[in-house]
């Protein structure tokens, strides 16, 4: 497959993968999802790919679904089916990709970006990275992983406190609680996070592998039933009133007013 929104390099036996579509904050389309599914089984099947390490280019790491991208808004559009044919499938790949992965947050994190951040194995973040759920600010439900790792990361309330709120949390925060591994300044971010991978890459990487396993399988319910079970509450979100209004606020550059209905 050729990537059109992916920059993908391979430096000795880390893969590194950057989301690029920066004028956007490197939001998410299904093309992107595809791409992410292609890069993980290339991954998977290749020995000399030995840790992935994925960023954002210019100043976001990815700022979650596209919102701009037109696509078809008849009652008939299943959010269901959109998160079940893209972005489901990337999140679960990344977890299931038996490697370690290296997320190096260089800026916003939001919505299913988040999610995919969360599907990463280890985070370090710059100190300018900003991380929301954003969903609630467009009258969605959590999706792409989103609400199977925030309580488990940070704790049942302030899981709540960020998906009701959709406070912004700053990268010394997310360290703070547990969201992620490390803060780092924004100069340092790409060399802490490549030393982190290239030692990981140089490390047992089979056994690295099987240990994500375990650590996939102590969690209780699967990653793949929560993302089937946030699939179909998006889909009743997605016919919602407030959906259409906080998308529509999101293009028109003004508040939503939302209804309840
Ligand atoms: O609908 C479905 O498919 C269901 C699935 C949903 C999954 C989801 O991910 S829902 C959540 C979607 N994401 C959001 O609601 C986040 C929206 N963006 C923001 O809240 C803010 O942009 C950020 C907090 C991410 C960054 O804020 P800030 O102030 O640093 O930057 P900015 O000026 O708002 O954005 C910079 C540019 O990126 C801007 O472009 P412009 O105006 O300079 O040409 C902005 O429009 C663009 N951008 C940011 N987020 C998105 C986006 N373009 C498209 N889609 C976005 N999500």
């Amino acid at each position: 497959m050729d990537y059109q929104n992916l920059l993908v390099e391979q430096k000795d036996t880390v893969v590194e993968v950057t989301l690029n579509r920066p004028e956007k904050y490197n939001a998410l389309t299904h093309q992107v999802a595809q791409e992410m599914i292609d890069l993980c089984s290339r991954a998977a099947a290749d020995p000399s790919m030995r840790c992935v390490l994925l960023t954002g280019a210019g100043k976001g790491f990815c700022a979650g679904q596209d919102l701009t991208e037109v696509r078809d808004q008849a009652e008939s559009f299943s959010l269901r089916n959109h998160l079940n044919s893209g972005y489901n499938p990337m999140v679960s790949a990344l977890r299931r990709l038996e490697k370690p992965v290296v997320v190096a947050i260089n800026g916003a994190c939001a919505g299913a970006g988040l999610g995919l951040a969360l599907g990463g194995d280890i985070r370090y973040a710059s100190d300018k990275a900003v991380f929301l759920t954003a969903f609630i600010g467009i009258g969605l439900v959590p999706d792409s992983g989103v609400s199977y790792w925030l309580p488990r990361l940070v704790g049942p309330a302030r899981a709540a406190e960020m998906l009701f709120t959709n406070e912004r949390v700053s990268a010394a925060r997310a360290a703070e609680i547990g969201l992620i591994n490390r803060v780092v300044s924004n100069a340092e971010l790409m060399a802490e996070a490549r030393a982190l991978a290239r030692q990981l890459a140089e490390g047992p990487t089979l056994g690295i592998g099987l240990t994500k396993r375990a650590l996939n399988h102590s969690l209780g319910i699967t990653l793949d039933e929560q993302l089937e079970f946030e699939a179909q509450l998006q889909d009743i979100a997605g016919h919602t009133q407030d959906y259409r209004e906080g998308v529509s606020a999101f293009r028109e550059k003004r508040q939503p007013g939302f209804k309840g209905k």
